[in-house]
Parts: structure tokens; sequence; C-alpha cells
């Protein structure tokens, strides 16, 4: 309650920060988005990361106060890159609180229109749990023709169903890390390659791109290519960094 109370505080007094992670094109490493990830530079104990504050702020109203922040803060920096950079999209995490409220839809539409941003510019992540509403129908902000892009984040953890994924209009499927960091090991019982290429092949079939997350090794990143993954993230081609550390035409890698 203490942490939750100096949240709220720390909102207000703009101690949240927001840093950015590249996802690139797969094979020729080109820059396609950033994912926004935030953080709390908290007065006495430092910089935070997601870990220590989100799971407080979902048990309450406030994780809505923050994603409402997080979301305009990402626009805000994303029409500022996009005077440089046109074509760059933006990833945002939404917790399934903030997302299963009546009226998100519309709101994230506001934003968009509020800082000239085309919709495709942005796109949400989400657990498949938090797209469904609990008689199994997918909420009101992920149905068709909201206009809205989505991300399955985490893909491959948790309660993550192949079997709707088709009744989705995600744009994404994230493979979470826990999938990859198994995938580069050499050959042995407990590798995840034929699951990571079994999720890349449904995906596609399903019409959606797939993002490989937690990249860290060269093989990791060849094995994909190969398999037809589409986009890439990880410490391989560069770890979340504040906007004036990013060097975003640095990008290209080997
Ligand atoms: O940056 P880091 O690896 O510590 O992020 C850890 C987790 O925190 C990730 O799973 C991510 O989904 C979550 N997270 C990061 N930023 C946000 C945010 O702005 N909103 C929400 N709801 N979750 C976030
Ligand atoms: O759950 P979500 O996918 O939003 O989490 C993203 C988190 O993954 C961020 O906190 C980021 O710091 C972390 N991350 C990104 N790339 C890598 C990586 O290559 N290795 C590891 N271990 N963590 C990563
Ligand atoms: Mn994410
Ligand atoms: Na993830």
């Amino acid at each position: 309650l203490e942490l939750e109370q100096a949240l709220r505080v720390g909102i207000d007094r703009q101690e949240l920060r927001l840093y950015y992670q590249p996802i690139v094109q797969a094979r020729s490493l080109e820059l396609v988005a950033l994912e926004a990830l935030v953080r709390w530079q908290h007065p006495t104990l430092g910089l935070l990361p997601p870990g220590r504050f989100i799971p407080v702020a979902e048990t309450s109203d406030l994780i809505v106060r923050l994603g409402d922040w997080v979301l305009r803060e990402a626009c805000r920096q994303l029409r500022e890159w996009r005077a440089q950079w046109p074509g760059l999209c933006m990833t945002v995490n939404v917790a399934p609180r903030q997302f299963a409220r009546p009226g998100f839809a519309a709101s994230v539409r506001a934003l968009l229109a509020e800082y000239a941003l085309d919709p495709d510019a942005l796109i949400l992540e989400v657990t498949e749990g938090a797209v469904m509403a609990e008689d199994g129908t997918p909420h009101e902000a992920a149905m068709a023709g909201t206009g809205l892009n989505l991300a399955l984040d985490d893909f491959g953890t948790g309660y993550s169903s192949i079997s709707r994924l088709h009744r989705l209009p995600a744009q994404w499927l994230k493979m979470d890390r826990s999938l990859i960091q198994d995938q580069g090991e050499p050959e042995g019982g407990r590798s995840s390659r034929p699951i990571v290429r079994a999720l890349i092949t449904f995906a596609h079939e399903a019409g959606l791109k797939v993002v490989a997350e937690g990249v860290e090794r060269p093989e990791q990143l060849r094995e994909l290519q190969d398999w037809g993954c589409d986009l890439i993230q990880g410490y391989l081609i560069a770890r979340p960094a504040p906007p004036e550390a990013l060097d975003l035409h640095g990008l290209f890698y080997p």
C-alpha cells in the first residue's frame, strides 16, 4: 500500500520514464518499431524496473492512470521520431484491466488523432488472456473494426491458446523469450526448436507476423531467419534505452 501511494504521487510528479527497445526485420535487420518499456525514477530507490511496480499498480485502477500516461508519452515520442523516420511504429504494453475498460479503443483512437498519427503506427501489446472476456468472447477493443493493431505478447507462456489464434484480429504474435532462449542451445532433448518452428508456421497460416523476443546470440538469429520468422527483438540488436541514448541510425547489424 505504501508503494502504491508513492507511485500515485510519482506519476503526478512526472517520475515515470519510457525506455525503448528496437524491433527489426529478421532478414534485413531494418528498424520497424520500438517497444516502449516503462521505468520509475524513484526519488530514493533509483530507477525501478516494471517488475517492481506494475504488479502493485495492477491491483487497482492505478494501472489505468499509469497506462494512460505511457500511451500518451509513447505517442508524443513517436510523433517526434516520425518526422525523421516516417514509417516507424511503436508498440505499447497494455494491462488487462486497462484493455477491458469500456471505451478503451475509442480513447486510443482519440489519442492517435490528437498526435496526428496513422493508426497503423501504434501496436498494442496484450497477452492472450487480456484479449478475451470471461465468457470466452474477445473484449470490445479486440474486435475487428476498432482500427487498433494488436500484438499477442508473451506467447508460449501461461495459457496462450493456439486454437483461438485465428479468431483474434491481431497483427503480430510475440514468441516469449523463454522459447527463444532454449532454441539456440546445442541439440538436446529439451530444445524448444520444434515448437518455435511450428509456431511460426501456424501464426503465418493465421495471417500473423511473428516477433522473436530475447534474441541474444547470432546462431539464434540465423535459425530464426531460416525458419521465416518476421521480426527480431533482443539484446543482440539493442537493449532498451532512454530516447537520448538511442542511436536509431546505428542500428544495422552484420
Ligand atoms: O523492461 P522489462 O524487461 O523489465 O519489462 C518487464 C515487463 O514489464 C514486461 O513483461 C512488460 O510487458 C512489462 N511492462 C513494461 N512496460 C510496461 C507498461 O508500460 N505497461 C504495462 N502494463 N506493462 C509494462
Ligand atoms: O513481457 P515483455 O515482452 O513486454 O518484456 C520485455 C522485456 O524483455 C523487457 O523488460 C526487456 O528488458 C527484456 N528483454 C528484451 N530483450 C531481451 C534479451 O535479449 N534478453 C533478456 N534476457 N531479456 C530481454
Ligand atoms: Mn511486451
Ligand atoms: Na513478452
